[in-house]
């Protein structure tokens, strides 16, 4: 089997949801951290397209967002742990959640991670040490990052109507709690591109208190360490 080469950003929660469903499907990859101010390191990409993170290499393909690096990995590898579900029902559920993952619960994890200053402080630090930063770059990133990451933070509550981030999270998973049920995962007895994508954002603030906050909840918990340890046996790399 080819290996997948990801261009990535270490606290990218789109870049966590590529490698979710690639632990979940055993699939080789490689990962090439991208400078957040050059991308210098990313391959060509088509016109006019945005020069963003996931891209995935693959046999020759170029795929850029993670909703078509994650439907090209089905399509690719559909026989390893299929994540699409056959079940029409199901199959549109899945797709929501995916959906509620690029546009509303990977837009609140930035303001749970740089919110307050001293968040903002240790995801510049992560970002640092992570990034192919040259040491001048580092210097800058460490010292000027927190303070653009934590406008960045800033501008999406304000843009999603105010209020307390760690709040905002808690009311987005209390949907995915609701969509996990009484279920082992989010479409049932069997993972799906759901679990991945949900899983994959939230991995991406491990390292985070909004982390632990969330493994507060029994049932949201019990679904983490399910998807968590398919991704631990099943993982290739
Ligand atoms: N819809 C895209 C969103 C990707 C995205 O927003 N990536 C961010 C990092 S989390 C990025 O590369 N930002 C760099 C920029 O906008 O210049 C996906 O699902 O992959």
């Amino acid at each position: 089997m080819h290996t997948l080469t990801l261009y990535q950003f270490e606290l990218c929660p789109f870049c966590h949801k590529v490698k979710a469903a690639a632990d979940i499907k055993g699939l080789v990859y490689e990962k090439v951290d991208v400078n957040p101010y050059t991308k210098a390191e990313l391959p060509e990409l088509p016109e006019g397209t945005p020069r963003k993170v996931p891209v995935v290499q693959y046999d020759g393909h170029t795929v850029q967002d993670s909703t078509a690096i994650l439907d090209f990995i089905e399509e690719r590898f559909g026989d390893t742990t299929p994540l699409l579900p056959k079940d029409d029902r199901l199959r549109s559920k899945v797709r929501e959640i995916e959906a509620w993952v690029d546009d509303d619960l990977a837009q609140v994890l930035p303001t749970v991670i740089y919110g307050t200053w001293g968040e903002a402080v240790k995801a510049a630090q992560v970002t640092a040490r992570t990034s192919n930063f040259g040491p001048m770059q580092n210097l800058m990133v460490r010292a000027g990052g927190s303070l653009i990451m934590h406008q960045v933070a800033k501008r999406i509550v304000k843009r999603r109507g105010g209020g307390d981030p760690h709040a905002m999270l808690a009311a987005e998973l209390d949907k995915l709690e609701a969509w996990i049920g009484e279920d082992d995962f989010v479409a049932g007895s069997e993972v799906s591109l759901g679990d991945a994508a949900a899983h994959g954002a939230l991995t991406c603030i491990k390292d985070f208190p909004a982390h632990a906050e969330a493994m507060q909840r029994p049932r949201l918990a019990a679904w983490y360490s399910r998807v968590q340890a398919l991704r631990d046996a099943n993982r290739a790399n």
